[in-house]
């Protein structure tokens, strides 16, 4: 099916709209206006371009003459898309186990003290996630025990044989699909060459299996990399929970150095966060004219240091250039994924100072300063210096003055403790609530944004349909970011949006209808969160009895892909928006769909339309519902409890509720 190079309205986000006007009138493409003028290739975007030899590329292009082409080796469709989409997931799971390895490194660093200005923030999760390998803890130093993590974390990372550690936290019987499947991810690295192998010319040449190898990698990047990656960002960085913070371009300052860190790692932005906060880095700032240093994020660099820090968002994947284009941004930092080359160019234009740090990532006409964990402290004062540096060639600025409050910081451990606190924290209560109708089910709702569709509009649409049918939300990524600068993520969007059920339970433990819940490595954290459901009891014993559902509205990235597949081999109906990549073959439809679902009780699907996203959605819900046996959805049940005051503000029109809430009119986004 043949799509639009981009759609008629590029954003519903009015900052993003005020800056790709600017960017328009000053004469500087944007990621908006180069989509509209180059549409995706239509050979590509459906799966049926194969370049794995220098035989072709063969396209796989049916024609009347010619209904179900081959390459010249005789590949088929299927196994040119299959073989496509095994290569995009194993590229997601190694850039998101990638990024879990050199935590791994930072934290062995610190074991044998050598990494300047890094701690052991969370020692109580430490000894947590020592228990999972298996490490001792009893009378032993939290250095020793991180150096015993940091090893045999290293070790499942290089695993040959056997199985990951980790995996033992997925639901026993989930375990024994993956098993008897032979699903069981050895070493996460393993995974990744398996498939680089395996599509290789001349090798499996079997869509079905593989796709069973592709589920298999992904999961070695759920369940492994990017579990271990949240597991020691947390101990390293602090296990985070809720406090509130901004986002949105207007979180920009006029008279502050601002200094953009963007990508997906928390290492390097960690301490920028402490080092623009040390007072003779502020007095520099002043002594070159600046009232203070406004640090800001982008991406998920943005969402580490947003849950733990509280650092303001200046938004998601399609703000990174408009950031720029502000002429406000004296640096934007960058470590690893998501980063367009567009961005060196664009910063030529203005006097942005353009930095690279990673030493997988060099970017032409970018200023190259190399990221050392023995050294953090030290590269990030160079790097914030020159940020100052920069701040007395600011010109012409145009601040958008949108910006929104939210509340991000759901881990899974803090949404255990709220549903019981301390002595009774568990899953129970969220159980119950969906156990009693008065939750219809639950929704991650993740990912990136894509110029090829509306900028955040189908994150938003979604979110709000789930809202309003009574479904608790919990987001990672931009996707959090995007519904972030629209309010969903604070506690009144449950009397602005949620159906009664819903506003019930937000009201009772005090919660936004939206659980931001981290990073893109943090899915990882809903994994957990979906493992301690299940083992809690009332929904079945395994993910896939679950009435819930995983979204990618917006997608672009290969990590997404990852994501999806583990979640669908973990057991959830995973939906994804924009177009199929798989479109070219029928029969990979299928076997990602039904056959995926036979066997590992969920399923990955291609989904353009938002509405019909959510209609598959609360069908697959309710399927969910009836098959545990659970009261049919009703949501004219609920609604009628709730305090005096709670009555009241809800029989307000919104403007009339925020003004009584806040005593004076806030203005809504
Ligand atoms: Ni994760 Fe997608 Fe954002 Fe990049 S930062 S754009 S993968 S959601």
């Amino acid at each position: 099916m043949a799509r639009e190079a981009a759609p008629k309205l590029q954003t519903i986000d009015p900052a993003a709209a005020e800056m790709i006007k600017r960017a328009d009138e000053l004469g500087y493409s944007t990621a908006f206006s180069r989509a509209a003028k180059m549409a995706a290739c239509p050979i590509g975007a459906e799966g049926a371009c194969c370049s794995m030899c220098n035989m072709g590329p063969c396209r796989l292009v049916p024609t009347k003459a010619n209904p179900d082409p081959v390459g010249i080796c005789g590949a088929t469709r299927a196994t040119v898309a299959a073989r496509n989409m095994a290569r995009h997931i194993a590229a997601g799971a190694a850039a998101h186990s990638d990024h879990g390895r050199d935590l791994i490194f930072t934290l062995d660093a610190v074991a044998k003290d050598e990494a300047q200005g890094y701690e052991l923030r969370d020692q109580a999760k430490l000894q947590t996630i020592a228990k999972y390998f298996g490490i001792k803890v009893d009378g032993r130093t939290a250095r020793e025990i991180a150096g015993d993590v940091a090893a045999k974390a290293i070790a499942d990372m290089a695993g040959q044989k056997g199985e990951l550690n980790y995996l033992k936290r997925a639901p026993k019987k989930r375990q024994e699909i993956w098993r008897s499947l032979g699903l069981m991810p050895r070493g996460v690295d393993r995974e990744v060459v398996d498939i680089l192998h395996r599509t290789h010319m001349g090798d499996d040449q079997d869509a079905d299996h593989l796709l069973l190898g592709a589920m298999r990698c992904a999961l070695g990047d759920g369940w492994g990399g990017s579990m271990m990656a949240t597991d020691i960002s947390d101990v390293l960085f602090g296990t985070p929970s809720p406090l509130v913070t901004k986002v949105n371009l207007g979180v920009l300052q006029n008279n502050e150095v601002n200094i953009i860190v963007h990508g997906n790692e928390p290492t390097l932005s960690e301490m920028i966060v402490r080092v623009v906060n040390e007072p003779e880095m502020i007095e520099y700032a002043k002594s070159k004219g600046a009232q203070g240093i406004n640090l800001a994020g982008i991406c998920c660099t943005a969402n580490e240091t947003l849950m733990r820090q509280g650092v303001p968002s200046a938004g998601n994947d399609l703000n990174q250039e408009l950031a720029i284009i502000t002429g406000a941004v004296e640096a934007m930092i960058v470590d690893v994924q998501c980063i367009m080359q567009s961005l060196s160019d664009l910063s030529t234009k203005f006097h942005t100072k353009f930095i690279t740090t990673s030493p997988k990532v060099k970017i032409e006409g970018a200023t190259h300063i190399e990221f050392d964990e023995h050294h953090a402290l030290d590269i990030a004062r160079q790097i914030v210096r020159l940020a100052i540096d920069n701040y007395p060639n600011r010109k012409n600025t145009q601040i958008p003055t949108h910006v929104a409050d939210l509340v991000p910081g759901f881990s899974h451990e803090y949404i255990r403790y709220m549903l019981g606190g301390v002595y009774r924290g568990s899953f129970r209560p969220l159980n119950d609530a969906i156990m009693a109708g008065r939750l219809r089910g639950v929704a991650g709702v993740v990912g990136c944004n894509n110029p090829r569709v509306t900028h955040d509009e189908a994150h938003n649409y979604i979110v709000k349909e789930f809202l309003k049918n009574d479904v608790l939300v919990v987001q990672t990524g931009c996707g959090a970011l995007a519904n972030g600068k629209y309010g969903l993520l604070l506690g009144e969007a449950a009397m602005d949006y949620a159906g009664p059920g819903l506003r019930e339970v937000c009201e009772a433990i005090g919660i936004p209808p939206v659980l931001h819940m981290g990073s893109c490595v943090d899915n990882s954290r809903i994994l957990t969160v979906l493992s301690e459901m299940a083992t809690e009891g009332g929904l079945g014993e395994d993910i896939s009895d679950i009435p819930g559902v995983g979204i990618a509205p917006e997608w672009m990235s290969e990590k997404a892909l990852s994501i999806g597949a583990y979640f669908a081999a973990s057991g959830v109906y995973v939906l994804f928006g924009v177009n199929s990549p798989i479109e070219n073959s029928d029969a990979v439809t299928k076997i990602m769909s039904e056959g995926w679902e036979k066997i590992v009780g969920g399923k990955m699907e291609f989904v353009p339309d938002s509405a019909e996203i959510v209609r598959r959605s609360l069908a697959h819900i309710d399927a969910k519902r009836a098959a545990l046996k659970l009261p049919p959805y009703d949501a004219s049940k609920w609604g009628k409890s709730g305090d005096e005051r709670m009555q009241q503000l809800l029989a307000l029109k919104e403007e009339e509720r925020r003004k009584a809430i806040y005593g004076a009119p806030v203005p809504a986004e």
